[in-house]
This record gives C-alpha cells, structure tokens and sequence, in this order.
C-alpha cells in the first residue's frame, strides 16, 4: 500500500507514503488515494502528508508518465484530474500538511486542498517546463488566485523551486511550523474545525471557492488540450527522458 489512513474522531489523516520515489503520484497511487478517500465515512477534516523525510509529494510519477502510450497519458489524466477534483469538491475540509518537497502533481495536490500548511524545510514548486510538460493537475488554475497573477506567472514560467518562507510570503503557505511541530498544530487546527458545524463548514467552503472560481470548468478542460497537444512537439519526450538519465534536456 502507498496510502495509510489513520482516522481519529472526526478527522482523518491521509499519508501517501512511497518515499522511495519521493512519494510520486502514479496511477497505483492515484487509484488507491481514491479508493481510500472513498472510504470515509463521518469525516469533517482531512489532513493530507507525505511519508518519509524529505517529500510531500515531488509530483506526477516522471517515470510512468515518459513511458505512457497516448491511450494511457489519457487515462492517467483523466483520472488523476477526477481524484484532484474529488478533493476540491468533497463533503469535508481539507488540509495539506507539506513536510518536504511539493512539486509538480504535489504543489497541484496541495493547491486543491482548502488550507496549506507547511514545515519550515518544504520546498515548492511548478518544475513542469524544466520537463518540457506544462502542469496537469489544475496547477495553471489554483495558483492564481492564492499567490496572484505574477507570482504565479514567474513559478510556472521558470519552475523555479521556492523555500516554505517564499511560499508563506507568497500566500501559498497559510503558517510556518518547525517541522516535528507541522502535524502536532495541523492536528490542532483540524480539532477546532470539526468542533464546528460541519453543514456550515461546507457551505462557507462552496461559496468561497465559487466566488474564487467562476470559470473553473473551462480553464481545467484548457489546461487539459494544452498539455496533450504539447505531446507533438517533442519537448516532453526529451524533458522527462533527460530527467530520467540525470542530464540537462537539449530543447531544439
Ligand atoms: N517522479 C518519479 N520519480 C521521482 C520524482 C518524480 N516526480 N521525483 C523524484 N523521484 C525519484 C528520483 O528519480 C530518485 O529515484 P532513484 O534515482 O533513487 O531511483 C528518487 O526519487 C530520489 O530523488 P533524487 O535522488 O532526485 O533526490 P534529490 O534530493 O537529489 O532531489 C528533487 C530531489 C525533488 C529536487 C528531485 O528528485 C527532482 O527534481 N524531482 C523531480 C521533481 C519534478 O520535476 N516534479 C514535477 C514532475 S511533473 C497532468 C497532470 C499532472 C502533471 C502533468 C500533467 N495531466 C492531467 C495532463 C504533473 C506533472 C508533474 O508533476
């Protein structure tokens, strides 16, 4: 298993836990976080974290993704845009506690929870262009309006990889904790939460994200086509094969 949940009263902590490959989402991941998710009964806070010491999650699965067939990159985005936006629109609140790197698919995971917390030594990031891809998982959408149209202009554009202290400035990060403190407090602030009326959480959290993202359908479908039609120019192929070989991509 890479997801381990551990439910405590009202709230349950969801630990995607491949630290080997530093907690990157493929398709067995995307799938059994599903399933977990689905699971949940009578939950009103959800904490998302990362296993091991040093991610979050460092994105999609680079090495699964560079092997697709087209058939496949299109199941793996379709489902993996249906887990992120089941978190986005699921019947409780959810929180990302990001204990080390958040990058790619990790940064998009976090951005699609309702509050982001972090440990001072996390790392974030949109590395994507350094792989010739573009985000995939909502990352051109959520960004914009918790770190603003420039910043998040600058991080997609150059995949550049910010410090907790740059993401807390940036408004990405909500708080800052030591990191043997990041779940012990993300623990408190769920507490409180569930403590309240879970109707009125959900309500609160719906009108706020409406108001947030009026064209939301058709600027997921967009980042969508651009990410495939990306797929003829040759640029992901190099990208990530170079990753993979541990050099620098040659982009014509
Ligand atoms: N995928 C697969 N393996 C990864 C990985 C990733 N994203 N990140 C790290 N790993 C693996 C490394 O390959 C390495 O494996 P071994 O060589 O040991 O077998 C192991 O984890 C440890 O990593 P490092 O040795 O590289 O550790 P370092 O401390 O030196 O560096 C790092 C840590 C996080 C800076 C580095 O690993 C790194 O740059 N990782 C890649 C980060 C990245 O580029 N993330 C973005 C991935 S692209 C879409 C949906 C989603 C997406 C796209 C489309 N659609 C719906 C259309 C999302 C795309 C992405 O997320």
């Amino acid at each position: 298993m890479n997801i381990q949940t551990e439910v405590k009263n009202k709230i349950a902590t969801i630990t995607i836990d491949r630290p080997k490959a530093l907690n990157a989402l493929n398709l067995e991941v995307l799938t059994e976080l599903k399933s977990e998710l689905s699971k949940l009964k009578n939950i009103s806070v959800v904490i998302f974290t990362g296993g091991g010491e040093k991610a979050f999650v460092a994105g999609a699965d680079i090495a699964a993704m560079s092997a697709m067939k087209p058939e496949e990159a299109k199941k793996f985005s379709e489902f993996g845009q249906s887990v992120i936006q089941f978190i986005e629109e699921a019947p409780f609140i959810s929180i990302a506690a990001v204990n080390g790197f958040a990058l790619g698919g990790g940064l998009e995971l976090a951005l699609a929870c309702d509050l982001i917390y972090a440990s001072t030594s996390a790392k974030f990031g949109l590395p994507e262009t350094n792989l010739g891809i573009i985000p995939g998982f909502g990352g051109t959408v959520n960004l914009i309006p918790r770190a603003g149209y420039a910043r998040a202009m600058e991080m997609i554009l150059t995949g550049r990889m910010i410090s907790a202290e740059e993401a807390k400035t940036f408004g990405i990060a909500l708080e800052l904790f030591q990191p043997a403190d990041l779940i012990p407090k993300v623990n408190e602030i769920a507490e409180k939460l569930s403590k309240k009326g879970k109707q009125s959480l959900l309500c609160a959290k719906y009108l706020v994200k409406a108001n947030a993202f009026s064209e939301k359908e058709a600027a997921i479908k967009a980042e969508r086509d651009g990410f495939a039609r990306l797929f003829d120019s040759g640029e992901p192929k190099e990208g990530m094969t170079a990753f993979l070989e541990k050099r620098e991509p040659q982009f014509k």
